[in-house]
């Protein structure tokens, strides 16, 4: 570009130029004749700069200011060319730093101070963009090393799961193997049990009924066979009566009185006495069990320990027979041994409630057990499992993201960095997430592409956060520049719920560009 411009002016002195000409488009300003830059009118050279306007483009007034969208070039040697509108020309304020839109000695020549203070500046800008360029060397070495860590693990999690996957599916395979007869003897252990108890609730019945007969008895104190109402009131009022004095009275104002609708109702009584005296042993005996798992003090201190085992078999036998520790309020409990000791004995047995954890016949409990350490190995090997696959899903996760051409980016992934403004706190977590206020204002999507339809890996974009009341979801577009530290330089909402960072970056740094392309520039 340099190049061209001193052939150019090989050709051109500047100082021939007409005012307020580009020295780059000396040529046609060339000759006798002048052409309008756009080509649509030719006339003597004469008619540029004759305070007339020629051309429709204005090109023939650059140093006056007769065309309305002219333009008027100033050079300003030692900073930069620049062109202001040639409505500005001569009008008394200086807007070229080399004064040339000014009559001479109106303006005082400034370029060279300003060219100083460019080149100081830039010099800056390249010393901090050199000094990002090395940190970001160090950041492509460690996002490489990292990427291949990935790679291998990888390649070592999917190997392990496949393994994994394989004991697991045997194992899957086995258990529903052995979980179909375990189910069904269960089963069929059920089915046994429930006949059992309801063999025993009938044989208990039957024991009830003829409770109540002789309860009857007691009520027919005349022993005419016939219930009167005076004998039921009077029955009634006895302390140890099993009906309630309310059952009592209803019966009696019901008129006629049914000597089996009363044993059905004293059968009934009885009935659910028993049930209530077997829930609250039931429930004491859970009490029990609970306070000998609870380590006591004559464990802990080196004496004999009482046998806690024993204390349980004294509440339940082998055969799950009961063992009395508190009678019931209540039950009348003397009322079966009243009637036959040693049947009280045995039906006492018989309905005693069922033991918390069943009992099966050795055959069921073999397959059962066969079931439950096939389930065992199973939940260990499926636990393997998922927690291998997550690790390689983990892995799979962060080997998706683009981390930049030379993975330069991937150290700022765990980082987050903040920016307050007047308002709000603004946060960033590369590759993850956006926030305002801990609202999140977008979620890490992806790089956008320039223009050119290239990745320039200069924009992120941050999307799908809360949703804006009335409004969009929130989203956030981060520009990535070069900077010595890694910074959000800025923190914007340039339209409802579209914020915009700034942020630096030596990720960003690119090699300095040597000197001769940033003397070009200026
Ligand atoms: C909050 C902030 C703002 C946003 C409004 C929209 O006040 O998230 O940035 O513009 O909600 O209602």
């Amino acid at each position: 570009m340099l190049l061209v411009c001193i052939a150019v002016l090989a050709f051109v002195p500047v100082s021939s130029l007409p005012r307020g000409a580009n020295p780059k488009q000396a040529n046609l300003y060339k000759g006798s004749q002048f052409q309008c830059a756009d080509g649509s009118q030719s006339f003597p050279m004469e008619y540029v700069n004759d305070d007339y306007c020629d051309c429709q483009d204005g090109s023939d007034e650059p140093g006056t200011s007769a065309c309305p969208n002219g333009s008027f070039f100033c050079i300003n040697k030692q900073f930069k060319g620049q062109y202001i509108s040639s409505s500005r020309v001569d009008d008394g304020i200086c807007d070229c730093c080399d004064g040339s839109d000014e009559v001479s000695g109106h303006c005082v020549n400034n370029c060279k101070e300003l060219g100083a203070h460019i080149a100081e500046e830039a010099k800056k800008i390249r010393r901090e963009q050199a000094i990002g360029f090395q940190t970001r060397l160090g950041y492509v070495a460690d996002g490489k090393a990292a990427k291949a860590r990935r790679d291998q693990d990888i390649a070592v999690f999917a190997a392990e799961h496949e393994k994994l996957k394989q004991e697991l599916d045997e194992r899957k395979a086995y258990k529903e193997q052995v979980e179909g007869p375990a189910k069904e003897a269960k089963e069929a252990a059920k089915v046994e049990q429930e006949k059992i108890e309801a063999e025993k609730k009938a044989a208990e019945k039957e024991k009830t009924k003829a409770a109540a007969e002789l309860e009857l008895g007691r009520i027919d104190k005349d022993t005419d066979g016939v219930i009167s109402p005076d004998e039921l009131l009077e029955y009634g009022k006895s302390e140890d009566a099993i009906l309630p004095y309310d059952d009592v009275t209803f019966l009696v104002e019901g008129g006629e009185i049914e000597t089996a609708t009363l044993v059905d109702m004293i059968q009934t009584q009885l009935l659910s006495r028993k049930t209530e005296k077997e829930r609250v042993e039931a429930e004491e005996k859970k009490k029990e069990e609970k306070r000998a798992k609870k380590p006591k003090l004559r464990d802990i201190v080196p004496t004999p320990p009482a046998p806690v085992e024993d204390d349980e078999e004294d509440l339940w036998g082998e055969d799950g027979k009961k063992i009395e520790k508190q009678p019931v309020d209540d039950f009348d409990d003397d009322f079966y041994e009243d009637m036959d000791d040693e049947e009280d004995e045995e039906e006492d047995d018989s309905v005693a409630p069922v033991r918390n954890t069943v009992s099966y016949d050795p055959e069921t409990q073999k397959l059962i057990d066969v079931f439950e350490e096939a389930e065992t190995l199973y939940n260990e090997a499926k636990n393997r499992h998922d927690g291998v696959k997550r690790q390689l899903d983990d892995v799979k996760k962060l080997n998706n993201i683009d981390f930049g051409a030379e993975e330069e980016f991937f150290v700022l992934k765990g980082q987050c960095f903040e920016k307050r403004d007047e308002q709000y706190t603004y946060k960033l977590c590369p590759f993850d997430r956006s926030d305002q206020d801990g609202t999140n204002i977008g979620r890490w999507d992806s790089w956008e592409l320039g223009a050119d339809g290239v990745n320039h890996y200069n924009v992120m974009m941050y999307n799908k956060g809360n949703s804006c009341w009335q409004g969009p979801q929130r989203s956030t577009r981060v520009e990535v520049i070069c900077g010595q530290e890694n910074q959000i330089i800025s923190a914007s909402e340039p339209a409802k719920c579209e914020y915009a960072y700034v942020f630096a970056t030596p990720a960003a740094c690119t090699k300095v560009q040597d000197e001769t392309e940033i003397h070009d520039e200026l």
